[in-house]
């Protein structure tokens, strides 16, 4: 068996320096934030394998259904010779696009980058294993810096799926987007999973499941937090909030400091007050509607090629060429 090649763009020091600079800015400021990367420690990847299979997180099986149904389509379209996941995490969805590349037959190389080096070992392993002759070239790093360094040979399809695109706000998905534009030759693809806005009780749902699972998920940055800066944060401090931002289109999560908490931040000899009732920023989570994801696209150098959504119209899979 051929093993997968790893190239390492982002090591654990330099990940520990990002959480340190950033817990830094965001526990001090006002209102308090974090961004949503460090939920995905060991724990918080398996609480999301754990989200993506509650009966009210629709967006794992929407976008499953569009690619069960387009995935030769892309195949066909895009001829690919490598495909290049981003954020490729457990890369269950993803199968479906290299069975459908290998079997138009240009399919030769297997690009994922995650943040995350165990993920991305497993996933890659697993792949190899399963995929005969396909070269699986592993990249460790964070989609919003690596992607200048992508191997693979042109036609390139990058795969951005699950709208995770959803966690930038505008700025930073216009820098993305051109960032992977710029990356890519004349063209070369991007297949781009997005969250539709849709009725907010079935959103607010999504994301505040009746298990409770969610509301772990989301405590779970502060076990990151503890455990990675030596801080002494008690999650149970803290509720769950998910809420949508009509005006902006976004989901937002929230901590909500349930009683008044003092926490000791020993990596930074930081202590961090908040009042009750304070809350915690830890992630948005962007609905987009056609013209948007149309618009965005185009601003970054893409033209918009195919735009799929799943019977229910929950969910689309954006097919866009450089
Ligand atoms: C992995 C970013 C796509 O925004 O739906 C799931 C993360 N957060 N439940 C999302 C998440 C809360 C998820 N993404």
């Amino acid at each position: 068996m051929t093993e997968p090649v790893l190239d390492v763009h982002l090591t654990p020091e330099d990940a520990a320096l990002a959480l340190r600079a950033e817990a830094r800015a965001g526990l001090t400021a006002r209102p308090k934030w974090l961004s949503p990367k460090w939920f995905y420690d060991a724990v918080g990847s398996e609480l999301f394998e754990d989200i993506t299979r509650l009966p009210e997180y629709y967006p794992t099986r929407a976008e499953r259904e569009i690619l069960v149904a387009r995935a030769a389509q892309v195949a066909r379209t895009t001829g690919a010779r490598a495909l290049v996941e981003l954020g490729s995490g457990s890369s269950e969805k993803t199968r479906l696009l290299l069975t459908a590349l290998r079997e138009h037959g240009t399919l030769e190389e297997f690009v994922p980058l995650d943040v995350s080096p165990s993920a991305l070992t497993e996933a890659a392993r697993a792949i190899v294993a399963d995929y005969e002759g396909l070269r699986v070239h592993g990249v460790v790093g964070d989609f919003t810096e690596h992607l200048g360094l992508l191997p693979g040979a042109p036609p390139r399809l990058v795969a951005f799926l699950g709208g995770t695109i959803g966690n930038l706000i505008p700025e930073e998905r216009d820098k993305f987007l051109t960032s992977v534009r710029d990356v890519l030759g004349a063209g070369e693809w991007l297949l781009l999973g997005t969250d539709l806005v849709k009725d907010p009780d079935v959103l607010v749902r999504a994301y505040d499941d009746a298990q409770g699972v969610t509301a772990e998920f989301n405590r779970n940055v502060l076990r990151v937090v503890d455990r990675e800066l030596g801080a002494d944060f008690d999650p149970d401090d803290f509720a769950h909030v998910a809420l949508w931002n009509a005006e902006e289109e976004w989901i937002e999560m929230r901590l909500r400091a349930v009683r008044p908490v003092r926490a000791h931040v020993a990596a930074l000899g930081l202590d961090v007050e908040f009042a009750e009732g304070e809350e915690l920023r830890t992630e948005v989570s962007a609905k987009f509607r056609r013209e948007g994801v149309e618009r965005e696209l185009v601003a970054a150098g893409f033209e918009l090629c195919e735009w799929w959504t799943d019977s229910e119209g929950r969910f689309a899979l954006s097919l866009a060429r450089a």
